[in-house]
């Protein structure tokens, strides 16, 4: 066999050995290749952090874009947000903020602002367009808690929203997802999907999107749930989205009791993005 022929051989068998691997380096670490990605190996990890702290802000910003409220009744302050012990804890506390309002109006519903929590988000940092969104997460459990991981349009448009993983912790066996698309926000539509599992507060689960233009499609721990929402038109509407991670407390998820547990935790054990390389089809 000439030099030529050994070439052609160690090729076709380092591509045979590059094709059963599953796993790829990250940040000088071995990380396992999700599997609905291990078929395709044009996938790579364009964005991540470990939570090995203290928080990274070049990746990360504290607060939402427009600030430290939303539709929820917790005051978001970066004191709340803890990196520690290789996990993103977002603390919830029964307390109100000294610079909190009384009172906040969102969407024509008035919240009272008693109590603090975290939020973290890549708005300016990390945006990106298409991918397969995962992280690995444990919700707080008891009355009261709204922990959600989704993007949003940079832009700062709204719709497009993409609902990777809500739990309303009420009912800590039930995941929502939604894709919020549309000419408006009076004229909204949503590919919602509400999936009752298992109790996501026992343990750290993966929750994960796969957005190509032809399609979006959730995951938990790998596995496919729900069905796929198809329409290009209203998938194109969503482009360099960022991420955002916080806990809420009121609102959706409904208030908190006396039975509920303070303070409570949101925990991130890691956040991955993969994209496939340039030049890639989706
Ligand atoms: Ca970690």
């Amino acid at each position: 066999m000439n030099k030529q022929c050994w070439t052609t051989v160690c090729f076709a068998m380092c591509m045979v050995l590059s094709l059963s691997a599953v796993q790829i380096v990250q940040g000088g670490e071995v990380v396992s290749k999700p599997r609905p990605l291990q078929n395709d190996e044009a996938w790579e990890v364009v964005f991540f952090d470990d939570f090995d702290g203290p928080l990274d802000l070049t990746k990360w910003s504290y607060n939402y874009p427009w600030g430290p409220t939303h539709n929820h009744r917790a005051y978001m302050s970066p004191e709340n947000v803890i990196v520690e012990n290789g996990l993103l804890r977002l603390k919830a506390e029964n307390k109100r903020h000294p610079d909190a309002p009384d009172t906040i109006v969102h969407g024509g519903e008035t919240y009272s602002l008693d109590f603090t929590s975290g939020v973290v988000t890549t708005k300016d940092k990390f945006e990106f367009t298409h991918g397969y969104v995962e992280a690995r997460i444990r919700v707080p459990s008891g009355n009261g808690f709204w922990p959600a991981f989704w993007t949003l349009n940079s832009e700062g448009g709204w719709p497009p929203e993409i609902d990777i993983m809500e739990i309303l912790t009420k009912e800590p066996d039930v995941l929502h997802t939604n894709y919020h698309y549309g000419p408006s926000w009076d004229n909204k539509s949503s590919f919602y999907q509400k999936i009752r599992l298992f109790d996501f507060t026992e343990d750290f689960n993966t929750f994960a999107v796969k957005w190509t233009e032809s399609d979006m499609t959730w995951y938990v721990n790998d596995v496919m749930i729900g069905s796929k929402f198809f329409d290009r038109k209203w998938i194109a509407q969503s482009k360099d989205n960022y991420i955002l991670i916080n806990l809420a407390v009121g609102g959706w998820g409904g208030d908190p009791d006396e039975s509920t547990q303070w303070p409570a935790y949101y925990d991130v054990d890691w956040v991955r993005v993969w994209q496939k390389r340039k030049g890639e089809v989706e």
